[in-house]
């Protein structure tokens, strides 16, 4: 744990002691946007057409906002077009690094470097900031393209239409207005939430994260009752984006960030939603449990400072999902 500053390595964790014991999440820098004809997106700069080939992302099997864009890239067929590296799931005092030696480990297959954070002085020789995964880098340029996740999965779901002929939208015209505030309330109570009840060094910080995190919880749990998807029949960006963070639920979240007023599997809806993203063709194949529970239970020597990885809960994520009357 650390960040860049001017390019140097800072080593530390977060520094919770000028926010009431709050977890504060920083924003990201790299904001520049791949598209079908190399135009400028919403952020940054152009100059990013989309080509097979030349982008390359960074992930953790661990981080649910880098699991969303490998979902994206399996469920608009960009595996031969966007090639992947996996971190280690340790991610101690040097941050995230790309050493193998845990299986799905990959290494770095592009420069051979050892830390992630080299990848961004590689794009910046004075960078500054977090190292974050996930990183999309673009080859041709030498640069990196974005490591927000919320703009990756967007430029995922067309940008590379035209290429593929894969026009699933997850992010529909019509639905967009709608899809906003659930986005939001998900990110801010359930996605980052769980976070804040995890990250929190005092009781009021915790209590504050962990109160609306299960009013989301329940909340959504009565629109699954009678929606399928959280937009209604449609599988959306939506879905994906929250179901990176439930299919960690009970296995990280629960007792790790003392999420526990009540587990995933107690919630029949919101249980069965999951299965059903799992089973969903691809979906399976994005998740690796074994780099979800050693990441977090022995990186954040805070949280578990014997860094002991718990040996379950036992899940069937394949079990039958019985939501097609839905
Ligand atoms: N806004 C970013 C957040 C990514 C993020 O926070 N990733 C975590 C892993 S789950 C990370 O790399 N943390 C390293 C750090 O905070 O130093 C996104 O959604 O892409």
């Amino acid at each position: 744990m650390g960040e860049l500053v001017d390019g140097e390595w800072h080593k530390g964790w977060y520094d919770t002691s000028k926010t009431g014991g709050e977890f504060r999440r920083t924003t990201t820098t790299w904001r520049n946007w791949i598209t079908a004809d190399g135009s400028a997106g919403p952020s940054g700069k152009g100059g990013f057409k989309a080509e097979p080939g030349r982008y390359h992302l960074y992930v953790a099997y661990a981080c649910p906002w880098a699991h969303r864009t490998l979902i994206f890239r399996k469920l608009k067929g960009l595996e031969r077009l966007v090639s992947v590296d996996v971190v280690h799931p340790d991610m101690l005092e040097e941050g995230w690094t790309l050493e193998t030696g845990f299986a799905g480990s990959t290494g770095d297959s592009l420069f051979g470097k050892r830390y992630l954070r080299e990848i961004y002085t590689e794009a910046d020789p004075k960078a500054s900031g977090k190292v974050t995964v996930p990183v999309l880098w673009d080859k041709q340029r030498g640069t990196i393209v974005s490591n927000e996740s919320a703009e990756i999965i967007r430029m995922f779901n067309s940008a590379f239409d035209g290429l593929t002929g894969n026009t699933d939208d997850h992010w529909p015209e019509d639905l967009r207005e709608a899809i906003e505030p659930v986005n939001a309330r998900i990110y801010d109570t359930v996605n980052n939430g769980v976070y804040k009840a995890g990250f929190a060094t005092t009781q009021a910080a915790y209590d504050a994260a962990v109160e609306p995190l299960f009013a989301t919880l329940d909340w959504l749990e009565a629109r699954l009752s009678e929606n399928r998807y959280l937009m209604g029949d449609r599988v959306t960006e939506a879905d994906w984006r929250l179901f990176t963070t439930l299919v960690r639920f009970d296995t990280v979240y629960h007792g790790h960030f003392k999420c526990n007023r009540a587990r995933l599997v107690d919630y029949p809806n919101l249980w069965a939603y999951t299965r059903e993203l799992y089973q969903w063709p691809g979906v399976a194949s994005t998740v690796h449990m074994d780099h979800i529970a050693r990441h977090y239970h022995y990186s954040h020597e805070t949280v578990n400072p014997h860094r002991i990885v718990p040996a379950g809960p036992r899940l069937d994520f394949s079990a039958p999902h019985g939501r097609h009357h839905l």
